[in-house]
């Protein structure tokens, strides 16, 4: 066992602070070798879909996700996201239209240049985003850039886009692992989504997930992910 010295908490600081003994079972390596081969094999199956069914997906379960995705790390613990979640049938049509609106000036008035749209050829993106009002859940993941005290003054939030980045991908896991579907999907600008969902003026819309299950026989485009040499560095 390695020794430190300069343990932490330091006698002071646990004086000032409250710690507890982190509850962490220790795993042998082969259970973990099993863990990591199995996870992954999970998480690699993971696509995004642009065709939702319209078959209901239980609240509880959207809850749940947003549960997991709020155990990510953020500086200094300040969690600053609000995850809204939406199923509300007119909410849906409002922000399918509010985006499509935007869509359409990125695709058909080339607000995308001409690298980008090319970039997205081969997945056929375009201005219809039917899915927003197919799929049971709209979940618009929202950044706090700044969050309040008690006494209603600002508090500063740190490090919030890698805070919310680091959220989101551990929503988009949560779905994954329940057998559901989704789509970090930006219809930028995306400054609508404050106002149709009427959040304060501190928050910022991160990202939009349509969640909900894949329509049965839904095609998605035939990519590879890059090997561990394209993606990793060893030293
Ligand atoms: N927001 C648009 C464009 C778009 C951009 C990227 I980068 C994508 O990977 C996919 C789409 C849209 O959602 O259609």
């Amino acid at each position: 066992m390695a020794t430190y010295e300069h343990p932490y908490p330091s006698p002071e600081l646990s004086a000032a602070h409250p710690f507890v003994v982190h509850a962490h079972e220790p795993v042998d390596d082969n259970t973990m070798r099993d863990r990591a081969l199995s996870f992954h094999a999970l998480m690699d199956g993971r696509r995004s879909v642009r065709m939702f069914d319209d078959r209901p997906v239980p609240r509880e379960l959207i809850e749940t996700a947003i549960c997991t995705a709020s155990t990510a790390p953020s500086g200094a613990h300040m969690q600053p996201w609000t995850f809204v979640a939406i199923s509300a049938p007119n909410v849906k049509q409002q922000i399918r239209e509010a985006a499509e609106e935007e869509e359409r000036t990125n695709y058909l008035d080339n607000r995308m240049n001409e690298e980008w749209q090319a970039a997205l050829a081969p997945l056929g993106t375009d201005h219809h985003k039917e899915f927003l009002e197919v799929a049971p859940w709209l979940v618009v993941l929202f950044e706090q850039r700044f969050g309040e005290t008690d006494d209603g003054s600002k508090k500063t939030h740190y490090y919030v886009k890698e805070s919310v980045g680091i959220a989101a991908g551990m929503f988009v896991t949560a779905l994954h692992q329940m057998g559901l579907a989704t789509l970090p999907h930006t219809p930028s600008p995306m400054r609508f989504l404050q106002r149709v969902l009427d959040r304060p003026e501190t928050e910022r819309p991160f990202v939009l997930f349509p969640v909900g299950h894949p329509l049965p026989g839904v095609q998605v485009p035939d990519l590879a992910r890059k090997p561990l040499d394209e993606v990793a560095v060893f030293l």
